[in-house]
């Protein structure tokens, strides 16, 4: 989506995580943890060869050092849209990826666990529906890597076990998000 948004020139090289190919050396030597995305650029500025990146926290703040977009450099517009991005990286991706394992893949149904990761989706989707309360982006005044982090992970609402019509604000955000630039 960064390298969309940003209109830079890049190759999609597919890794079918369906059958097991996250698991390939190849992969693994640049993604350790056996998960996309990852990224190899070619062309880094330090001119150190190419440099490989896993985590896509740390591959939005990459892409947005490196190109000077997406990510504000004054440091207090800087610092609240890299608190949102972790946020994203350490609550929303993991709760919501969590709901959607016990809630759809899991062989057994615990409703312990599903309960316990629907409610806490429910309550993140609580703390971004007040965060975007009066406010166009999650953070700063500009669309921002935090934005493009969060977004991904609202669009499938409903098979999170959540009503988009309880938290407007993130409905009206999800919108603005999808058409900050038409093509
Ligand atoms: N924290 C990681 C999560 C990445 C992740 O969970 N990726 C999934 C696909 S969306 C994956 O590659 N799964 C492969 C597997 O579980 O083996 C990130 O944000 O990059």
């Amino acid at each position: 989506m960064f390298l969309e948004e940003t209109a830079i020139p890049y190759r999609i090289v597919p890794v079918n995580i369906g059958a097991g190919a996250q698991f390939e050396p190849g992969f693994l030597a640049i993604a350790p943890n056996n998960r996309m995305p990852a990224i190899l650029d070619s062309e880094p500025t330090s001119g150190e060869g190419p440099l490989s990146l896993f985590e896509s926290g740390a591959i939005l703040l990459y892409l947005a050092e490196k190109s000077g977009q997406l990510l504000p450099r004054e440091l207090h517009a800087r610092f609240e849209v890299i608190q949102w991005l972790f946020w994203q990286m350490a609550g929303l991706g993991p709760m919501a990826g969590q709901n959607h394992h016990f809630a759809r893949y899991a062989p057994e149904k615990l409703p312990y666990a599903i309960a316990r990761y629907m409610n806490e989706t429910n309550r993140l989707y609580g703390v971004l529906n007040t965060r975007l309360a009066g406010r166009a982006f999650i953070a700063g005044e500009n669309y921002s890597i935090a934005d493009l982090a969060c977004y991904p992970w609202i669009v499938p609402h409903e098979s999170q076990g959540q009503k988009l019509e309880d938290f407007p604000q993130c409905d009206a955000g999800s919108r603005r998000s999808a058409r900050v630039r038409p093509r």
